[in-house]
């Protein structure tokens, strides 16, 4: 399986690992730690070095309870960015859900739309019409587009968590939305699917939907997940008040799950400890199917 974007062609016979940049002051986790575009970029290079596949570009938060930037402030944290993270050889992906944003971004030469939204997002105020940025997607020749389950909105998202069945439900979701991209002329090989932990969801719908992640996969889609430092692994590991990046080890514990499951990237703080746990889960698989 492949995951086509702009610039390169991802082979995910092994999993790959998208690492994370948040150039936000307020992310729930790292927020206020890349103070400037410098510091920024020595993280990128530093998530490179580590074994990152995939740089993740944030310039908004969406933590539980987050509100929404105006896109030219989003913009401005951006593009100072962006505009030397795409000399690094690896793809980069930009995480935003505004039309405005994502066509900067396409055109400064951002590899992957990451969308929280699924697309689904426009500013009417600003004249934005529905479908706008699933236009700004189909009108790229090749950009990944990876597409989110999120039930509401962040800022209201954890009062009121989905209802019912998570894993039917955003299967049910999440097959709309790869269905509308396509018919849209966007290529299915551009396309990935999240689950989208912690999105409007309970602990445990969180992991019902970990549980029964394999149902997603024939969807036909390579599967991203973002378990890291989240939460809901808080509750499980016994670690409620623990800080989120003292959520290293749930956070590899759960990436392996995810990726033994049938995910083929995971979204992760810690590269480092998360290249180094999928070795181990290579080499584990190599042996299993030679013997
Ligand atoms: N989670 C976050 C942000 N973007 N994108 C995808 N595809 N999947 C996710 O699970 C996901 C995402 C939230 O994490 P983080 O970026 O660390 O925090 P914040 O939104 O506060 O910047």
């Amino acid at each position: 399986m492949f995951w086509q974007t702009a610039r390169f062609r991802l082979d995910l016979a092994q999993p790959r690992v998208m690492g994370i940049v948040n150039l936000t002051p307020d992310s729930f986790s790292d927020g206020g730690r890349l103070d400037g575009p410098g510091a920024a970029l020595r993280h990128c290079e530093q998530l490179l070095a580590e074994g990152a596949d995939i740089l993740d570009l944030g310039a908004e938060s969406s933590r539980p309870g987050a509100a929404s930037l105006p896109a030219e402030q989003e913009l401005a944290r951006l593009l100072p960015v962006l505009r030397e993270a795409v000399r690094l050889g690896v793809p980069v992906s930009v995480d935003t859900y505004k039309p405005q944003v994502m066509q900067a971004a396409l055109d400064l030469g951002a590899d992957i739309v990451n969308d929280i939204w699924a697309l689904r997002w426009y500013d009417a105020a600003a004249g934005e019409v529905p479908g706008a940025a699933r236009a700004a997607v189909a009108r790229h020749p090749a950009c990944g587009v990876c597409l989110m389950h999120m039930h509401g909105e962040p800022a209201t998202m954890q009062r009121e968590p989905m209802q019912g069945e998570a894993p039917a439900l955003v299967r049910a979701f999440l097959a709309e939305a790869a269905a509308a991209l396509r018919a849209a002329g966007v290529a299915g090989e551009r396309i990935a699917l999240d689950p989208g932990i912690g999105f409007g969801k309970t602990v445990e719908q969180n992991f019902a939907l970990l549980a029964r992640q394999r149902e997603l996969l024939d969807l036909g889609h390579p599967l991203l997940v973002g378990w890291s430092r989240k939460s809901s692994l808080a509750a499980a590991a016994g670690m409620r008040d623990s800080a989120p990046a003292a959520r290293v080890l749930p956070s590899v514990a759960a990436a392996l799950l995810a990726v033994e499951r049938g995910a083929r990237i995971v979204r992760v703080h810690d590269v480092r400890e998360t290249v180094a746990a999928l070795r181990v889960w290579r080499a584990a698989s190599s042996f299993h199917s030679n013997s």
